[in-house]
């Protein structure tokens, strides 16, 4: 079951450890395989950013043309395109992509450069492959960075992303594996962890446990599975294959979870670069 650990660091159990970005034997080259096969449930970076870099973002995101709707009886304030909800319609995707790259890449610009880039090398470092924004055949650029406001009361309900399917049509659809990277800018006083459960989602399970009209899966398709859970800190990374189910409690307090979040996308076997996108 999942744990509540202390705000900050990582719960698992005993034989699903995660890996610790930080730590120079992270960078033995089977991060890819470890993480895609389930091996471990997900890999964090403690304090990539710090506690000012945090607040310099999460300021210049207060100015920011954020769009909020409501989820539940909560609100989710976002600056950015999101794939899984955008997947009907490439052309609009791709425009608001273009239109709000600038309000993004200015929110992300720190003295120590623009934080995406600062993500992608260090994952390069740690996965031996180029790691590059995701373009489409035409050459537009997807989406590079979601940043998120959970509201007091918001979460994610149990639920899996998997591009092969939601996004099949899309070219990234075509590479065999992806990762969901999240970067966090300000905890929630309480909730907000990411739970990461030993199952990846299976076809089969849409006719029992798919919500019907509304988003993710009865939380009973993942009854008896393993499960992680990261509490990160302000400044923290961490990243998972979304392909297995996952959760993000709802947030309690009155701060909001300040998050960014982005896909990488990538062949397993090969020497191909690691794309991200939105
Ligand atoms: O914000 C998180 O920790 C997880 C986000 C999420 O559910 C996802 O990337 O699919």
């Amino acid at each position: 079951m999942p744990h509540g650990p202390a705000r900050g660091g990582p719960t698992e159990d005993e034989d699903w450890l995660p890996t610790n970005l930080a730590e120079p034997r992270s960078s033995g080259g089977t991060l890819l395989k470890d993480l895609w096969t389930g091996t471990v449930p997900y890999a964090f970076f403690p304090g990539f950013l710090d506690a000012s870099e945090c607040s310099e973002v999460v300021e210049a995101l207060e100015r920011a043309p954020m769009t909020t709707f409501k989820s539940g009886d909560a609100y989710v304030s976002s600056l950015g395109v999101y794939l899984p909800d955008a997947v009907d319609d490439p052309n609009a995707y791709f425009a608001r992509a273009a239109e709000l790259e600038p309000a993004i890449a200015s929110v992300l610009k720190l003295e120590g450069g623009d934080v995406r880039d600062r993500i992608r090398l260090m994952f390069e470092s740690r996965l031996n492959r180029r790691v590059v924004a995701a373009t489409n055949p035409d050459g537009r650029e997807y989406g590079q960075g979601s940043l998120r406001i959970h509201g007091p009361g918001a979460g994610s309900s149990v639920h899996r992303d998997v591009a092969a399917v939601d996004a099949a049509g899309w070219n990234v659809a075509s590479l065999d594996a992806q990762f969901s990277a999240v970067l966090m800018l300000q905890p929630p006083q309480a909730g907000g962890e990411l739970v990461v459960y030993r199952q990846r989602w299976q076809p089969s399970d849409d006719a029992e446990f798919k919500n019907k009209g509304a988003k993710g899966w009865d939380p009973r398709v993942v009854q008896g599975a393993q499960s992680a859970s990261y509490s990160a800190a302000a400044g923290d990374l961490y990243v998972f294959n979304p392909t297995q189910y996952h959760e993000v409690p709802a947030t309690s307090g009155d701060s909001g979870r300040v998050s960014m979040q982005f896909f990488m996308a990538f062949d397993l076997d090969g020497n191909g670069p690691v794309v991200t996108l939105s």
